[in-house]
């Protein structure tokens, strides 16, 4: 970065600055993942520089020669990659990718039915306050109490609501959601089904989670999750999705542009079509494969340390621990772990009686240590670490006589957590394990 230091220091110093504690900290949030620097040379490059309204030789500007070759290289090993006929790689994250879906085969008003936020769901599903409940007419599904999608309460809500869409998707469910029971429920009411898999991609092309491909009429995908790509999206339709709509993959480009975008972010793209490149290689398989086993021996060693899992495990990356038995808030916990440098999220669980702000639980995940090649030992050592940390917390706060309540106080939290002595002495090891493990440049 020798130009951008020598023209701004202040962004390069910052930069260098994240930079650090990225390689100095355990990535746990489940949705971020270590890019190659392939993926950062293509997203830093002069594709930046380019518009190109439009699609490959249908653009309203010249000098797209190479722009097309590129898009046209993208879509490729995108539809071969999900065994797709249609790909559109131009959506600018997951969610203009969903809302563009939504306004490609909906009319305003139309009901649409996903996931609840406090089971799991995505806000761009249907949740309170977003564009997707403002213009559309959202009935929500949800978990049972032990936090399983509850199939049945889908298929009655299904039967009374008739939505025009069914999303399957979740951002903090650790199971496998069952393509076969949505799609059935989906073709009884005449619904659209559309898969969001953001989280779960790179699991499915690692062949380590069933693909909803044969199931669904269209799927959607963030692109730096799991697949370990730029920021980006990309929409892909079905040859279900055909079959029920044959313009369907027309209208969702349509959708895109005009609809709801207008240039597309061509460095993005081509950073997109070198994760493709780099996820199609075998190795990835291999990686796959280890982010489930992190996440299985992760959430074992919790358990057996006395924390509850929603679910009680996980099939995927991903754990949510439920933090009620250890009376503790999860802005409490995580706020505490990323001073020991362990980066996770708080989060809500299934019937929280703690508000959105303040929930009752933590998201862990596993994709992010996994670039860095973490096995099973390591996760074990970092399950030991957050116990730690925990019962050090409560140690503390039966010492300041601190309720819950207390706890969504700043200034108190921050007394509980600079009061708990042993969380320095733990980031000094997590430092050093993080040493262990550098964050490589190539995959
Ligand atoms: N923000 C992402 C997550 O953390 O799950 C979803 O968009």
């Amino acid at each position: 970065m020798k130009n951008l230091k020598k023209t701004d220091p202040a962004i390069y110093q910052l930069i260098n600055k994240e930079n650090k504690r990225q390689a100095d900290t355990l990535m746990m949030i489940p949705s971020e993942n270590i890019a190659s620097k392939a993926v950062e040379e293509a997203m830093g490059s002069c594709l930046g520089n380019k518009y190109g309204e439009g699609y490959p030789n249908r653009r309203y500007y010249q000098g797209n020669e190479y722009i097309d070759q590129l898009e046209e290289l993208v879509i490729e090993r995108a539809k071969k990659m999900f065994s797709v006929p249609a790909a559109n790689v131009q959506p600018l994250s997951g969610s203009p990718a969903n809302f563009a879906v939504y306004t490609a085969i909906l009319a305003p008003g139309d009901t649409i039915m996903g996931l609840n936020l406090s089971s799991g769901g995505h806000l761009t599903h249907g949740a309170p306050f977003t564009a997707s409940s403002k213009y559309f007419r959202s009935v929500q599904y949800g978990t049972n109490k032990d936090g399983w999608i509850d199939y049945d309460g889908l298929r009655k809500l299904a039967k009374k609501e008739k939505p025009k869409i069914i999303i399957a998707s979740t951002t903090s469910y650790a199971r496998f959601l069952e393509w076969k029971k949505f799609s059935e429920i989906a073709e009884n009411v005449g619904a659209y089904l559309m898969a969001d898999i953001a989280h779960i991609a790179g699991l499915i092309v690692a062949g380590v989670y069933p693909s909803p491909v044969p199931y669904v009429h269209i799927v959607t995908t963030t692109t730096h999750k799991t697949l370990r790509g730029p920021r980006g999206a990309m929409i892909l339709t079905t040859v279900k999705g055909l079959k029920k709509d044959p313009d369907l993959a027309k209208k969702i480009d349509k959708a895109i542009i005009p609809g709801i975008q207008g240039g597309p972010h061509f460095n993005n793209i081509a950073g997109i079509g070198v994760a493709l490149y780099e996820d199609s290689n075998a190795k990835f398989k291999t990686y796959g494969r280890q982010i489930i086993k992190n996440a299985r021996i992760l959430a074992e060693t919790l358990k057996k340390h006395g924390f509850n899992l929603v679910t009680g495990g996980t099939d995927s990356h991903l754990v949510l621990v439920d933090l009620r038995n250890k009376e503790l808030l999860g802005n409490t916990v995580a706020e505490a772990c990323d001073l020991a440098k362990i980066v996770l999220n708080r989060n809500g669980i299934p019937f929280d009686p703690n508000p959105p702000f303040y929930p009752s639980g933590v998201r862990l995940g596993t994709p992010g240590l996994t670039s860095r090649n973490m096995k099973e030992k390591e996760m074990r050592d970092i399950a030991g670490f957050i116990t730690k940390i925990v019962s050090a917390l409560q140690k503390t706060k039966t010492k300041l006589k601190l309720s819950l309540e207390d706890e969504k106080n700043k200034d108190k939290r921050h007394a509980l957590v600079s009061q708990t002595r042993i969380i320095p002495i733990i980031a000094k090891q997590v430092k050093a394990l993080c040493k262990k493990f550098p964050i490589k440049d190539s995959y």
